[in-house]
């Protein structure tokens, strides 16, 4: 089959879900308008900023005079620890429980005007071993059972605040979408007696036409079954579960791997590219989950340029989703992105 000609649909191993191709309508030479759309560059200290260092936020409290990252709990979390417990039933269809959980916001910078992408490896890998603590200290609670670290880039994705920032929300139940993660990597663990994104990771660098970069410890490619146009992952070569296994060199190296996507990803549409960024690892409800592959999802809505974006609507609201650009197509564009950020360069 030749998957850059004829509509096909492709299998997401990790959820079990189909998306259909339609790289035929792609024939078309590629457009590849440059937009200079990007703001003008912001002031390192904004003084409307309820993340930056002083500043007083919209709950009433007052952000520190923080020197590298800060933690605070959400001013207006979506879960709470003391929810009580109930659960009801009416009918056998309207189900309800109550959910208990502790939602954070972590500060990567006190710098305004900073990203992922602008800051150094030293200053990144710190946001890593922030998100380890928390990862460690959330999920050491009784009532939380996952906990969930991810950033929300740019006002297309809905995000409030350019000043660089993530969230973790961490709760009693393990959200649908790890959970049915954590069902298909031990479903492919026991009837292959391996993990499902080892054999993964090992035949995409026998293949190589997916994978955009990659370092001694980690790789960067655009999934075989990517949804959204540039969306990608990162993973571990080696078996690593949670973010806790992940050594000095290798936090480092993560660190490394942030950076160059984030400048890739701007420099593709020489903006400031928007993206829910996320990352997926073993819940934190006791078991083994021998099974879990830790890795991240990079999700970013754009398509053709700086402003012309992907909706999943029509079909993919009925059907399942569709894209036209396909996954090797979408790499290789990555690939030859420089890795000299656009901003740095001018
Ligand atoms: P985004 O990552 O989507 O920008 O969300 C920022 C979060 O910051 C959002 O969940 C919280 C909002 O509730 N927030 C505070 O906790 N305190 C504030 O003063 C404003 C925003
Ligand atoms: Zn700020």
């Amino acid at each position: 089959m030749n998957h850059s000609e004829h509509p096909h649909r492709r299998f997401n191993p990790l959820t079990g879900e189909w998306i259909l191709v339609s790289p035929h309508r792609t024939k078309r030479p590629w457009q590849g308008q440059v937009e200079e759309t990007d703001v003008a560059a912001m002031p390192q200290y904004d003084p409307q900023c309820y993340l930056c260092p002083g500043n007083e936020r919209a709950g009433g409290e007052r952000t520190p005079k923080y020197a590298h990252t800060f933690v605070f709990d959400n001013d207006f979390s979506a879960l709470l620890p003391d929810t009580p417990v109930a659960e009801s039933n009416d009918g056998g269809l309207l189900r309800t429980h109550t959910e208990r959980g502790i939602c954070r916001v972590i500060c990567f910078s006190p710098r305004h005007d900073l990203t992922l992408a602008l800051m150094e490896n030293e200053a990144i890998a710190r946001v890593i071993d922030v998100w380890v603590r928390q990862y460690e200290e959330l999920g050491s609670l009784e009532d939380i059972n996952y906990v969930q670290i991810f950033e929300n880039r740019g006002a297309m994705m809905g995000c409030s605040n350019p000043h660089p920032h993530g969230q973790i929300w961490s709760n009693r139940t393990v959200p649908m979408l790890p959970a049915t993660e954590t069902c298909y990597q031990q479903a492919h663990f026991v009837n292959n007696d391996n993990c499902l994104l080892c054999d993964y990771v090992a035949l995409e660098i026998e293949r190589g036409e997916r994978i955009v970069f990659e370092n001694d410890s980690f790789i960067a490619l655009v999934p075989f079954w990517a949804v959204w146009p540039f969306e990608t992952m990162i993973l571990p070569r080696r078996h690593i579960r949670s973010l806790p296994e992940l050594n000095t060199d290798e936090r480092t190296a993560l660190a490394d791997m942030m950076r160059r996507m984030g400048i890739r990803f701007d420099n593709l549409f020489r903006t400031s590219f928007p993206y829910s960024m996320g990352i997926h690892q073993k819940p934190t409800d006791g078991g083994k989950h021998e099974a879990w592959h830790l890795h991240l999802h990079y999700y970013p809505p754009l398509l053709r340029s700086a402003s012309v974006r992907k909706f999943m609507v029509g079909y993919e609201m009925l059907g399942n989703p569709q894209r036209d650009i396909t996954a090797e197509q979408a790499a290789a564009r990555l690939r030859e992105c420089s890795e000299q950020h656009y901003r740095a360069a001018s």
